[in-house]
């Protein structure tokens, strides 16, 4: 290994902005210990851009030395976030644009207009949930009454997925990210998720329909369907980034403007858009922290580092969007006036870059104004500093947000 005493990532994510300072001050690339596993982790602007877009480094896990090795095993608690099905997520080059292009066309911004007024209309009926779960004064989590939800439900319309499964996998997602699940039951999980999706392609295989998933395994003029193998990959990709990340980026824009009240008077007074609101929220409380895996298929050099091959990469979007070279020396504050805010990564960036962004802006763009509209004196119901993070090491993830509603 390359460096002695590489910096062990907090899995109880007990101090996510003081981490997130630390790591900038280690460099623009440095060594971080992820659960025991060491990784190279990128800080920078410009290094997170020069190095999503360098093909030297590629997704396929058996590129990766303490994989082929035998040093990482499935006992790793972060094992789900690389080891995965082939996927768009999974492999590079002409094959991933094979992989993605269906997903792309499904989720390109003129085809989205058409989910608008579903999204709407599952916004307000989530909107009366909340009203009833908050009547006479009490306290609402309104990230598990309102944000969890939602995303779930537009992504599960989106591939195909029956409204009543939704709290099976929303319960199997909550302890495949969670560091404090036991190894063992993650495992099963990772396996019950397996089987469920197994089932779905094979049923969508059987009796197409009008979703995703059945595009994924119909012939077309796109050409040939994907293999069974692949579209299984592809849904399990879609549906857990399709929710887990837009709950977050609903949740911690609520949280941010709630815990400045200004801030908040200008955006519900008009003077400053909805639109650049979460694109400041993802700049400074994104929804992913740190992007596992990238491997360098041979030594890449990047200033006076070098990754050498078979090491594995990260990305930490957080502190990527903290960068006071693209964000100027007031890069720690959320200001929604700020201009270079829509300059973030959160999305990541080159060749994988997040095929639902304009998916989770819609749905963030739709929930956070009708939420507010709805609810114009919402406020917390515990301190802001008191609002902590889930144990989840890869993700931001809020443990709650309980408010009251008036
Ligand atoms: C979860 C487990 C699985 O079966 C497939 C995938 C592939 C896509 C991954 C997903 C994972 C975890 C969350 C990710 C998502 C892509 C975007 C999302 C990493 C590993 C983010 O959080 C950015």
């Amino acid at each position: 290994m390359s460096s002695q005493c590489p910096f062990a990532i907090d899995p109880m994510v007990s101090d996510l902005d003081g981490e997130t300072n630390r790591l900038r001050e280690l460099g623009p690339i440095t060594r971080i210990d992820l659960l025991g596993v060491p990784a190279w982790t990128v800080t920078d602007h410009a290094v997170a851009r020069q190095l999503t877009t360098d093909t030297r480094l590629v997704k396929d896990i058996n590129a990766w030395s303490l994989y082929a090795d035998g040093v990482v095993t499935d006992q790793w608690p972060l094992i789900g976030m690389v080891l995965v099905d082939r996927s768009m997520f999974s492999v590079d080059g002409a094959e991933h644009r094979r992989l993605r292009l269906k997903t792309s066309q499904a989720l390109a911004p003129r085809r989205l207009e058409e989910l608008r007024p579903v999204i709407e209309q599952l916004t307000a009926d989530l909107l009366d949930d909340v009203e009833a779960a908050g009547a006479d004064g009490a306290a609402v989590d309104l990230k598990e009454v309102f944000a969890y939800p939602l995303p779930m439900r537009v992504v599960g319309d989106l591939m195909g997925v029956a409204r009543e499964d939704h709290a099976q996998l929303l319960d199997w997602y909550k302890k495949f990210f969670s560091v404090m699940t036991p190894q063992d039951e993650r495992l099963a999980v990772i396996g019950g998720l397996d089987v469920y999706f197994t089932d779905l392609v094979r049923q969508k295989i059987a009796d197409p329909a009008d979703d995703l998933t059945s595009a994924f395994v119909t012939a077309d003029e796109g050409g040939e369907p994907l293999t069974e193998e692949e579209a299984i990959g592809n849904i399990k990709a879609l549906v857990a980034a399709g929710h887990e990340t837009t709950v977050s980026l609903i949740i911690n824009t609520v949280r941010a403007l709630l815990g400045e009240p200004e801030q908040l008077a200008k955006v519900l007074a008009g003077d400053v858009e909805w639109k650049q609101v979460i694109e400041e929220s993802l700049r400074w409380d994104g929804p992913v922290t740190h992007l596992l895996m990238r491997f360098a298929t041979e030594d890449i050099t990047v200033g006076d580092t070098v990754i050498a091959k078979g090491e594995g990469v990260v990305m930490s979007y957080r502190a990527v969007g903290r960068d006071i070279t693209v964000h100027g020396d007031t890069a720690d504050d959320f200001d929604v006036t700020r201009s270079t805010a829509n300059r973030h990564l959160a999305f990541g960036y080159g060749p994988h870059i997040c095929p639902g962004a304009a998916l989770s802006r819609l749905e963030a763009a739709i929930a956070l104004p009708a939420l507010f509209a709805r609810f114009p004196r919402m406020r917390l119901a515990v301190p802001h500093g008191e609002i902590g993070n889930l144990p989840v090491l890869t993700q931001n993830d809020v443990a709650a947000l309980p408010i009251i509603l008036n």
